[in-house]
């Protein structure tokens, strides 16, 4: 008895208070309730997330498409056996089958494929992580975490431009200590806030500091003195999600200098950031340029020997965009998110593929995520060797974080070390 017998659908609330569909999934006796996460800046080419656009929750409600969605598409997935990914992902785009899931958005699918992976992991008694490491074949490891400091961009009010400076425990010995040194950092910052006058006592969407600084330099500096005052320079560096399709219009990117809204084109809008390399510890950019920008994305080929250049919005955890990447050698790592892709299976090949190319693979949150704790074990499970969630503050981050240290605390696997990013160290 391990096929899908039952699946329920209702309207939850992710972080931010915003409507999102929770689906619970029963295989033989067993059930599990999984919450779909969804983004601020979102990029174009993920699966869609389909609101009302009207009625409950000032039209973010999203109960008309999950009503369809019960009546045309959930009487075929019961039946499908409880671990058999593929077949689930396959019938699934039966119905919705565009890449960004235009009929119905990924949203529903992606909480349906993981509550039946949770639930399948309590039918067999497994832990969930066990079940993915089976899936893809591959010795369990805790992940590397990059921890969210400063917020900026659409994370927080656009304080500075920069999204996210994150910081990574490069020289940790195991998951516990990285957090801890992380955490460290992040108090040191508030104390040099503070001391500057501002109010730290506000957090942004994932639970980082943010302060309307003179500009993004200045944030990248804060975070490397409180490296520095940590003692930690050298054993934890630093991670940049700098957004960039968020600031990208007309052709132009539009970034603050010294107050000054400033237009820069591709290659001056590169060299910006990769002059910081030189000042600070950087060792991993996300989302350098815009989602389609490729003069851009190429400007930061000759990057790939130095840094982790990580591709968010780019490749949208989506197979045929990954495969494009690869094939231009632009970038050398990508952030896998579940609902970008639509389903665990889809996210699940993406990350596969990108790590049988040797890319380093960072299984991210979303800014709108969920009390559960589920992204700790897929990150644990497939390998990925990183995981980014946001700060070490707020619940919906603290559950995955409480997660991976109950892991640790089992020595369920080893802490996977910096090794994929020794070489930018
Ligand atoms: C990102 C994510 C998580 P959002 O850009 O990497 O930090 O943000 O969920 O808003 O897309
Ligand atoms: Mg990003």
């Amino acid at each position: 008895m391990s096929e899908i017998s039952r699946i329920d659908l209702w309207q939850a609330l992710d972080s931010r208070g915003v409507p999102t569909v929770a689906a619970r999934v029963r295989i033989g006796s067993h059930e599990a309730v999984a919450i779909a996460p969804s983004g601020a800046s979102t990029g174009s080419h993920e699966a869609l997330f389909l609101r009302d656009g009207e009625g409950n929750f000032n039209g973010l409600g999203i109960e008309r498409t999950m009503s369809t969605f019960s009546k045309e598409v959930l009487p075929s997935l019961i039946g499908i056996q409880g671990n058999d990914f593929s077949e689930l992902d396959r019938v699934l785009r039966t119905f919705d089958p565009t890449p960004i899931q235009s009929r119905f958005g990924g949203h529903i699918p992606v909480a349906i494929t993981l509550a039946t992976w949770l639930a399948y992991s309590k039918s067999a008694g497994k832990e969930p992580f066990e079940v993915i490491a089976q899936h893809v074949r591959s010795a369990p490891s805790l992940p590397m975490p990059m921890i969210n400091i400063f917020s900026g961009g659409a994370h927080a009010g656009r304080a500075i431009d920069l999204q996210d400076i994150l910081a990574i425990p490069t020289r940790a010995s195991s998951f516990t200590e990285g957090l801890e040194w992380i955490w460290q950092i992040r108090e040191e910052c508030k104390k040099l806030l503070s001391r500057r006058g501002f109010d730290t006592a506000l957090v942004a969407d994932e639970g980082g500091l943010t302060a309307k600084l003179s500009g993004d330099e200045e944030a990248i500096a804060l975070v490397s003195e409180a490296i520095e005052l940590c003692n930690l320079s050298g054993r934890a560096h630093i991670a940049l999600d700098i957004a960039a399709s968020q600031l990208f219009h007309d052709g132009k990117y539009l970034v603050h200098e010294s107050g000054a809204e400033v237009a820069l084109n591709s290659e001056e809008f590169v060299s910006r950031w990769s002059a910081w390399l030189d000042r600070y510890p950087i060792i991993s950019v996300e989302d350098g340029a815009a989602e389609d920008d490729e003069t851009g994305w190429r400007a930061q080929r000759a990057l790939t020997n130095r840094i982790q250049i990580l591709g968010d919005d780019r490749y949208a955890t989506q197979l045929a965009r990954l495969n494009r990447g690869l094939a231009e050698g632009e970038a050398n790592s990508i952030l896998i998110k579940p609902n970008q892709a639509g389903s665990l299976f889809a996210a699940l090949t993406t990350l596969q593929v990108a790590q049988r190319h040797g890319w380093n693979t960072v299984v991210s949150a979303r800014s709108g995520d969920t009390e559960e704790s589920w992204l700790a074990d897929l990150a644990t499970g497939a390998n990925a060797g990183q995981i980014k969630v946001g700060s070490t503050h707020r619940s919906e981050r603290t559950a995955k974080w409480n997660r991976l240290l109950e892991l640790s605390y089992d020595d369920a696997a080893p802490f996977n070390n910096a090794s994929a990013l020794e070489k930018f160290i």
